[in-house]
């Protein structure tokens, strides 16, 4: 894909960051990265035009944004993490990356922040707006660089149900789509436990479940076959839910 495709394809608010790194190594993979990207229907509904979900008002803000599935993560190591305001707790980026990452939750909030107000749609029937607040994946995936052959995001989670680890996964145009957020805060607090804490992905084109809660880690890999069911994600692997959850 030429560069200037590129640019269009990742929109404004990419753009406007991007001079600065342009000429960077960083930049040079992401680009040979794209030629991968369009793949999948939604990317046939809507060639090379990223699309926002909508967002709101603090108006149209939810009075509770009720918790689903895990409500907590059920360990000494996570009550105690949370007795202490996770000042513990890192954010690993691994697999298919130039340097791998572990990153605090001081550094977390020590990157540029975007703050949107959405609508989280869970496929059970219910909805609830609310107001999250955390940096971009995309930046925190151009500092640890994207190698080459990288296709997807795979999000690991500290949260045990039913036997099995959560875990989720997107595409590489998701994972850098200017909403895909890793979200500290929901209405302007620290989020609380039961939406995910300390770290939960906010993918604002899809559905619920695929908003990876207690997240731990992001690793990029070239295929999912191998993760856990091979489906890629935990309801896929469990109850035929879709991988691409577009709303
Ligand atoms: N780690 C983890 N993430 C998760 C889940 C979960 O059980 N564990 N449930 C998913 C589902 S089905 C929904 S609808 C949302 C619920 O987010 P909430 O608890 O903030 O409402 O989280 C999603 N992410
Ligand atoms: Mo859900």
């Amino acid at each position: 894909m030429k560069r200037r495709n590129f640019l269009v394809a990742l929109g404004a608010t990419f753009v406007a960051g991007c001079d600065a790194i342009s000429d960077s190594k960083i930049f040079g993979s992401l680009v040979e990265t794209a030629g991968n990207w369009h793949r999948g229907i939604h990317r046939a509904l809507g060639v090379g035009r990223i699309t926002m979900a909508p967002e709101f008002t603090r108006a149209d803000i939810s009075p509770f944004f009720r918790g689903n599935g895990s409500l907590e993560v059920d360990s000494d190591a996570y009550r105690a993490s949370a007795a202490n305001g996770f000042a513990d707790w890192r954010l690993s980026i691994t697999g298919l990356v130039d340097n791998e990452l572990s990153l605090s939750m001081d550094e977390i909030r020590a990157l540029p922040q975007r703050t949107q107000i959405t609508r989280h749609d869970c496929v059970e029937g219910w909805s609830a707006i609310g107001e999250w607040t955390g940096p971009q994946l995309s930046s925190i995936l151009e500092m640890a660089g994207v190698q080459e052959g990288a296709r997807f995001a795979v999000f690991r989670c500290a949260d045990n149900l039913n036997g099995a680890d959560y875990y989720e996964s997107c595409d590489m145009d998701d994972a850098f789509h200017p909403q895909t957020v890793v979200a500290h805060q929901l209405n302007g607090e620290a989020l609380p436990v039961l939406n995910g804490a300390p770290l939960r992905l906010r993918l604002e084109r899809q559905l619920g479940y695929k908003h990876a809660k207690y997240l731990t880690g992001v690793e990029l890999v070239a295929s999912l076959d191998d993760i856990e069911g091979g489906r890629g994600g935990y309801w896929e692997d469990r109850a035929g839910y879709q991988w691409y959850a577009g709303i």
